[in-house]
């Protein structure tokens, strides 16, 4: 499948492009209906609902699911899928590997997730993670669609603070100036966004009280990514062989938004917390009984 010239532009310019009907209505209906019954089968490891949740959370119904492409062949295949890899190859103009895959439910009423860099948690270096952010349902501002903002993927990591944990169900946010706000992005399912990973992004809360906002997100790296946070040291080559990535040291250098002779730039002036070496291993969380992969729905 050949890209076009204008979505490659698109995304050296602006961090992102939007893949239209990448995935068939029969493919995100197949996935719509795997995830729900996976979620109603039982808890999974890496499953979360987020911070300070509160009786009546929906998303204790409906916690994030994580790495499932590590126990379940359906994640697996998607994570792999050529049409991904195909996109990734000519948007960051190396073979991808993958890292990781994540499912949100985002039930009516549910909190979003507040501003963020993904590379802040992937570490990844030298160059930065990609991430492939699959609609499952119809997206938009009622139901809490992924918001992006524009051209801040050349950036460096911004420094975070502490956010809103009412409205997002992460407690990191971080600033951006008054002139630099999020621009919602409209899916339907099936739509691909492909980002850059220190775009920033997120999604505010979903407020329809009836539609759920499902996504299937996938995070990659470029093939000549030397380190990475240690969670996600063990990468899949897009033929689904595995590779292992050196881990990324603690901390690193973080800036904040200041205006030098009327530029805004973001100036490198914090430092990560040392302690922010990302979780341990993933392989080192899992069961025995779990380190292959299990037929869909097994687990
Ligand atoms: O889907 C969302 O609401 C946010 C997803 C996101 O920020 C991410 O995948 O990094």
């Amino acid at each position: 499948m050949a890209i076009d010239q204008g979505s490659s532009e698109t995304f050296q310019a602006q961090g992102y492009v939007l893949a239209k009907a990448l995935f068939s209505k029969e493919e995100t209906e197949r996935y719509v209906a795997h995830y729900m019954e996976l979620r109603a089968s039982g808890s999974y490891l890496g499953d979360s609902s987020g911070v300070d949740t509160s009786d009546g959370d929906p998303l204790l119904g409906y916690p994030r699911m994580l790495n499932m492409h590590r126990w379940d062949s359906l994640s697996l295949a998607w994570i792999l899928d050529s049409r991904i890899n195909e996109w990734l190859m000519a948007l960051a103009g190396r073979e991808p590997l993958a890292l990781q895959t994540m499912l949100y439910f985002k039930p009516p009423c549910s909190r979003g997730q507040a501003l963020h860099q993904d590379n802040y948690y992937l570490k990844v270096h030298p160059g930065t993670c990609y991430a492939a952010w699959l609609a499952l349902d119809p997206s938009n501002e009622e139901n809490g669609c992924l918001q992006v903002v524009p051209g801040t993927h050349d950036i460096p990591l911004l420094c975070p603070e502490r956010a809103d944990t009412e409205e997002s169900f992460t407690d990191d946010i971080v600033q951006v100036p008054d002139d630099l706000q999020p621009e919602p992005i409209v899916m339907d399912a099936g739509d691909v966004l492909f980002f850059n990973g220190q775009l920033v992004h997120g999604s505010f809360p979903n407020r329809s009280t009836t539609r759920f906002r499902r996504s299937l997100i996938g995070h990659y790296v470029a093939g000549d990514a030397q380190q990475v946070a240690r969670f996600y040291q063990r990468a899949l080559r897009m033929d689904g062989s595995e590779v292992s990535i050196e881990e990324a040291p603690g901390g690193g250098p973080c800036g904040a938004w200041v205006d030098r002779a009327g530029n805004r730039v973001v100036e490198v002036s914090g430092q990560l917390p040392e302690s922010w070496r990302g979780p341990v291993p993933w392989e080192e969380q899992i069961p025995e009984s779990w380190k292959e992969p299990a037929p869909s729905g097994e687990r």
